[in-house]
């Protein structure tokens, strides 16, 4: 029951501003977080693909928004990391530019996934960007990645550490690499995309 509304995913093509949106509009669902944390491979993940999105050891691999159709009724959409030292000033500002125009004024946004690094826990781009969500009043959740890389203990430290950042007790926990917190993660975003739109 999990699986029932990823059967079918494409990628449908990447963009640089939000007025080269594909049609029809769809609903959407965004993962945002730092370079390198796991976002495609995320996407990757839910949907048992090796190859969907484009995935990189080197940070700054995800350089334009890029939409994935799932069963012809909401776009799962690819953003590049943000916060990576070794890009100059000048990408930098572009790449900022171009998620923050991502995340105002979009009235198909249904929900962000907001992925932190559970070996780094919430850094202050993240408050910058939790703030930003705030304010456009965009719902989003926190999934702390890469949990195989951790231990339990220290997962359980993290995760409480960031309840009471965030003030909210729902925080999801997730690896690509063995599958921790998939399912949880597909029961939401099935409810949130599915049954609530
Ligand atoms: N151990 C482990 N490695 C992971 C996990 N998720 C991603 N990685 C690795 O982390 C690196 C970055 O993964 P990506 O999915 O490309 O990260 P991204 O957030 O899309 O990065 P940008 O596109 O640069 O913003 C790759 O080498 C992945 O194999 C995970 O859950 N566990
Ligand atoms: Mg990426």
């Amino acid at each position: 029951m999990a699986q029932s509304f990823l059967s079918n995913v494409s990628f449908l093509k990447s963009i640089t501003n939000i007025k080269d949106k594909p049609t029809p509009k769809l609903p959407e669902l965004a993962v945002v977080g730092r370079s390198n944390v796991g976002k495609s491979s995320l996407i990757n993940s839910i949907f048992n693909q090796k190859k969907l999105a484009k995935i990189s050891s080197t940070p700054g691999k995800t350089r334009l928004i890029n939409y994935f159709l799932v069963n012809n009724k909401f776009y799962f959409v690819d953003l590049p990391g943000y916060g990576f030292a070794r890009v100059s000033k000048q990408d930098t500002e572009k790449w900022k530019k171009m998620i923050e125009n991502y995340l105002k004024d979009n009235s198909e946004l249904r929900l962000v996934l907001l992925l932190v690094d559970s070996r780094r826990g919430i850094m202050q781009i993240d408050i910058t960007t939790m703030d930003w969500l705030s304010y456009y009043q965009i719902n989003y959740k926190i999934v702390l990645t890469k949990v195989d890389k951790i231990s339990n203990n220290e997962l359980s430290k993290t995760k409480s550490k960031v309840i009471e950042q965030i003030e909210d007790e729902n925080v999801m926990v997730f690896s690509s690499k063995n599958g921790k917190g998939r399912n949880e993660l597909i029961n939401l975003l099935n409810y949130e995309m599915n049954l609530k739109n």
